[in-house]
């Protein structure tokens, strides 16, 4: 379950109730004040993976609390149930007094269809360095947990299926990490989309 120091598994953390709740969240979400949409890179490369933010706007490599990349609208606010979500996410990894002390302020939905993935990267737009939580729901996944030195080996490939939970604090809060694909057909009868979603939940240190 902890696969380095601070990075912590907990498999099936959510029953399918609540993933089908999140994953009618996330249909809200989607449709909210910025739209769901593929990110543009600075190098003009478009991310295969859809996204939409919440509290603060992630574009690369900044937040802004505004869509400067989707029409310039004033981002959703910081949802209520993913604080209390990502505080118990927390003090299921590493306890209560570290849930307890986890104030997290935005959030970050992914949708991959069946050919997204996303590239070895590191997250560190956030100027503290609170973990990250990350939800997974529908298709599973193979991810790629590296190290944070290099983009390269050594690295520990995972999948990640619906209702697991992943928390990324302490050392590994800034290691490299990609999804090199995801696995079509894995999802759970009843889940009630197609593809994968993956919300992350984060306390960016802005004001
Ligand atoms: C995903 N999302 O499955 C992943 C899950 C992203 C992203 O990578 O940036 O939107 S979050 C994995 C993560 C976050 C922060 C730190 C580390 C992994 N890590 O140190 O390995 O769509
Ligand atoms: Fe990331």
């Amino acid at each position: 379950r902890e696969l380095a120091p601070g990075a912590v598994h907990l498999p099936d953390w959510l029953d399918l109730g609540r993933q089908r709740e999140l994953v009618a969240l996330c249909r809200t979400w989607a449709s909210g004040p910025v739209p769901m949409r593929a990110v543009t890179m600075p190098n003009g490369g478009v991310m295969s993976v859809k996204s939409v933010s919440l509290g603060w706007h992630w574009l690369p490599y900044r937040y802004s609390r505004t869509a400067d990349d989707a029409g310039g609208g004033a981002v959703a606010p910081f949802p209520e149930v993913l604080r209390t979500l990502g505080r118990d996410a927390v003090t299921a990894a590493y306890g209560p007094e570290a849930g307890a002390s986890y104030e997290p302020d935005a959030a970050l939905v992914n949708y991959y269809d069946d050919a997204a993935k996303m590239g070895m990267h590191q997250d560190r737009e956030e100027r503290v360095n609170a973990p990250v939580v990350s939800l997974s729901l529908g298709t599973a996944c193979v991810f790629r947990f590296g190290n944070t030195e290099t983009r390269n080996r050594p690295w520990q490939d995972v999948e990640l299926r619906s209702g697991d939970l992943f928390v990324f604090g302490g050392p590994s809060r800034f290691a490299y990490h990609g999804v090199l694909r995801t696995m079509p057909g894995t999802a759970p009868p009843g889940i009630g989309f197609e593809g994968r979603l993956n919300i992350t939940v984060r306390q960016t240190g802005l004001g």
